[in-house]
């Protein structure tokens, strides 16, 4: 598997509708300048770049769940469809509501091959708000609560939809930062989570395997969702609210080695790059490069699995 080149669909989702902050709709045109289809390219994969998704029927000026649910839904068709074709879909956005569609388009191509699906959530946060329990009523704060079938959503996806994602095939990874609602709800619902205390402790390598061994036991379609403030904010600036004590660039950058080296990964966002934010293009320099990492770049050839305890070498 690792070495094996394969065909990867870029989608741009500039949407910010579902923040406060204006700039990440520029995110996606951010990791194009960065080098994002280039860098995949060297590392001997076929990239397709499919453009920026566009929103059927947005009304100039919607916001909230209305606007979210116009991109969402043409980006979910978008991700199937490239799912269907054997691709990797890359969906890069563009703020985390974005993956109202992605994941959606991931839980329909699953519902069809009868894989199960599991998502990897790599953020500060647990963005699993409900309209009822946010503080900001922000759509990105939101879509693992509607994604897992929570109510207080509704006309967000495509009819008919899929059955909700089972939140004990979600983890949260890199958490550091949640509202009350949302943590009664991330226990209730027993979403998995790996919180920055837990890092600290074991480091990202025990944790991960862990992840990485369920999928691969249930043989999971593995939908990664990299969320830029995953990072702590010295390492990613590009962020609207910086949050301290997220993962550094080496924790980040192993994640990634042992993402690719587990063959589980079918589909993938990078969300909440804001350029208007950024320093000098660094914080999209290193999403292009954590994204090369997942896709295959290695400092030397390594024949270890990720699942071993010690190096073999
Ligand atoms: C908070 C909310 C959030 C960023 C996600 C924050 C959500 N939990 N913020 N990503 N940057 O408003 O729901
Ligand atoms: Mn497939
Ligand atoms: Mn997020
Ligand atoms: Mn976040």
């Amino acid at each position: 598997f690792s070495e094996t080149p394969q065909c990867i669909a870029l989608i741009g989702a500039p949407v910010e509708v579902g923040t406060s902050e204006p700039g990440a709709l520029m995110g996606p045109a951010a990791l194009r300048t960065a080098g994002l289809v280039r860098t995949l390219r060297d590392l001997g994969h076929a990239v397709e770049d499919r453009g920026d998704v566009a929103p059927e029927a947005l009304p100039p000026g919607a916001t909230g769940l209305p606007a979210v649910a116009a991109w969402a839904k043409a980006l979910s068709a978008e991700v199937e469809a490239a799912l269907a074709a054997g691709t990797v879909p890359l969906a890069a956005g563009g703020d985390h509501s974005l993956s109202l569609g992605s994941v959606d388009g991931a839980m329909r191509h699953c519902a069809r091959t009868g894989q199960p699906l599991m998502v990897l959530w790599l953020d500060a946060h647990a963005d699993f708000n409900t309209p009822e329990t946010s503080p900001s009523g922000n759509v990105h704060g939101m879509p693992l609560a509607a994604l897992c079938g929570e109510p207080g959503f509704s006309g967000l996806f495509r009819q008919p939809a899929p059955p909700p994602l089972d939140p004990r095939r979600v983890h949260l990874f890199g958490l550091r930062s949640v509202d009350a609602g949302e943590r009664a709800l991330v226990r209730a619902r027993q979403v998995g989570v790996t919180d920055m205390r837990a890092i600290d402790e074991f480091g990202v390598v025990a944790p991960l395997r862990r992840v990485l061994e369920q999928a691969a036991t249930a043989g999971a379609h593995l939908h990664v969702s990299l969320d830029i403030d995953f990072l702590d904010p010295s390492v990613a600036p590009a962020v609207g609210t910086a949050v301290p004590g997220g993962a550094t660039f080496r924790e980040a950058h192993l994640i990634m080695e042992m993402l690719h080296d587990c063959g589980l990964v079918r589909s993938l966002d990078v969300v909440e790059l804001n350029p208007f934010l950024d320093e000098r293009g660094r914080s999209a320099r290193v999403l292009v490069e954590l994204v090369a990492s997942l896709f295959g770049r290695r400092i030397l050839d390594r024949t270890a699995s990720p699942l071993e305890t010690l190096p073999t070498e």
